[in-house]
């Protein structure tokens, strides 16, 4: 036994060694256990190029979360757009890069970036959002990021249908799923490689992209350079990044991805249960959300109007209205929506609330879908911490007393 568990430790180690010497190679660091150690120590002073503004929930692998006070524009620039690696970002050089179709196909396809240019572009506006967003606020706690509400973003892609390069490829008539798996790569051969599948209907519509630009820029390499799967209202996991294959396959892929994460319980749970993956499903499309950005969580006003304002958004449908409380939930008055739009984009929406005396609020949102969906009052708990879209509150004093 004892000899069990130490090895087991010293495998641990080792796993964790690995992963730093992967990162320090990504970030271009020499290799030097103590400044890999001071690395670790302040993580969240990591600094990317370009993401500085971002709040480091880890640095290997790299997970960053938009404040989300800084929302200003319905479109998310790169500099603000959450990222969410499992593993380090590999770097593909475009020209070397070729894009593999197989499995159920007539005719395997390999194609170059330029040949898949030749098809016909299409852009769209979509808000990718992580399944984990909001996790922090699960209780009790579950293990992975602690994200609160900033692993969403909304972007500008580029790039060509999905449905059309299966077309071309030919999918045989048993194909069911579609497989995509990404140039990363676990550090150590004994993790398992970030590989998912989405079912045939989702890839075949329209609607799913093989993008190569995001908001006019070839896609930056945190974000899936030379090309990502754009699976728009399904969760982020879904899009997958640096694409190297896709395999049309007659069944769910049952990598350590699908059948260990991204599950959600087939049936409520109570809070803290322990849930067997086969009691669970994979999560693919989101539900309705809306998140408050501004007034900020314990922020003090003067009496007179406070500008409350925020984003919602729906999975595969749109939002209906938002709605503010800033009595407790008594009563709800509608939020005007901002006049941005797109089928699977977020909606930015503003209200204005006339604070009227000295006291301690709580500002909440509310948002309902085209379907009907409301946000719930309370969490509906999972083991994984997904899908956090409770009716979102920020508290906020209110005294004459500040300038
Ligand atoms: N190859 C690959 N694709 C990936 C991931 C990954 O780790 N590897 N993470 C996924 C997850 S969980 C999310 S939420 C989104 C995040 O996309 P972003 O970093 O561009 O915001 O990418 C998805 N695609
Ligand atoms: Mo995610």
């Amino acid at each position: 036994m004892k000899g069990r568990s130490s090895s087991r430790i010293s495998r641990r180690a080792w796993l964790v060694k690995a992963g730093g010497l992967a990162a320090a190679f990504v970030l271009g660091g020499t290799v030097n256990p103590f400044r890999l150690a001071a690395l670790a120590a302040e993580a969240d002073r990591v600094v990317i190029p370009g993401k500085e503004d971002l709040i480091v929930r880890s640095a290997r692998p790299l997970n960053l979360e938009m404040p989300m006070g800084s929302l200003d524009s319905w479109i998310t620039p790169a500099s603000l757009h959450f990222v969410r690696n499992h593993y380090a970002v590999p770097m593909v050089a475009s020209e070397h890069w070729r894009l593999q179709v197989d499995g159920m196909v007539n005719n395997p396809l390999t194609l170059a970036l330029d040949e898949l240019k030749l098809l016909p572009t299409v852009e769209a506006v979509v808000t990718l959002e992580c399944a984990g967003n909001g996790r922090g606020f699960y209780d009790p706690k579950v293990p992975g990021t602690q994200w609160e509400r900033g692993a969403v973003g909304t972007a500008r892609y580029r790039g060509v249908r999905l449905a059309d390069v299966l077309e071309r490829a030919g999918v045989q008539k048993p194909g069911k799923h579609v497989l995509f798996d990404g140039a990363d790569q676990p550090p150590v051969p004994t993790a398992p490689d970030f590989v998912r599948s989405i079912p045939l209907e989702k890839a075949m519509s329209p609607e799913t992209l093989l993008a190569f630009e995001m908001n006019g820029q070839p896609l930056p390499a945190v974000h899936g350079f030379p090309l990502r799967v754009i699976v728009p209202g399904w969760v982020g996991s879904a899009n997958v990044k640096w694409l190297a294959r896709v395999s049309v396959l007659e069944r769910e892929h049952d990598g350590h991805f699908m059948v260990k994460g991204y599950r959600i319980p087939r049936t409520p749970v109570a809070p803290g249960t322990t849930v067997d993956p086969q009691d669970m499903k994979v999560v693919a499309e989101r539900d309705v959300k809306s998140v408050i950005a501004r007034p900020s969580e314990g922020s003090i006003h003067k009496p007179g109007t406070v500008r409350v304002a925020g984003a919602a958004w729906a999975g595969e449908q749109e939002i209906e209205r938002v709605e503010i409380s800033t009595d407790f939930g008594r009563t709800w008055r509608p939020a005007r929506l901002g006049a941005d739009r797109a089928r699977y984009a977020w909606r930015l929406w503003e209200f204005d609330w006339v604070a009227p005396e000295r006291g301690a609020y709580v500002v909440m949102s509310r948002a309902t879908d085209t379907l009907g969906r409301v946000q719930p009052i309370v969490p509906s708990w999972n083991p994984k911490g997904y899908l956090w879209n409770v009716i979102d509150q920020v508290r906020v004093r209110v005294d004459e007393g500040v300038s």
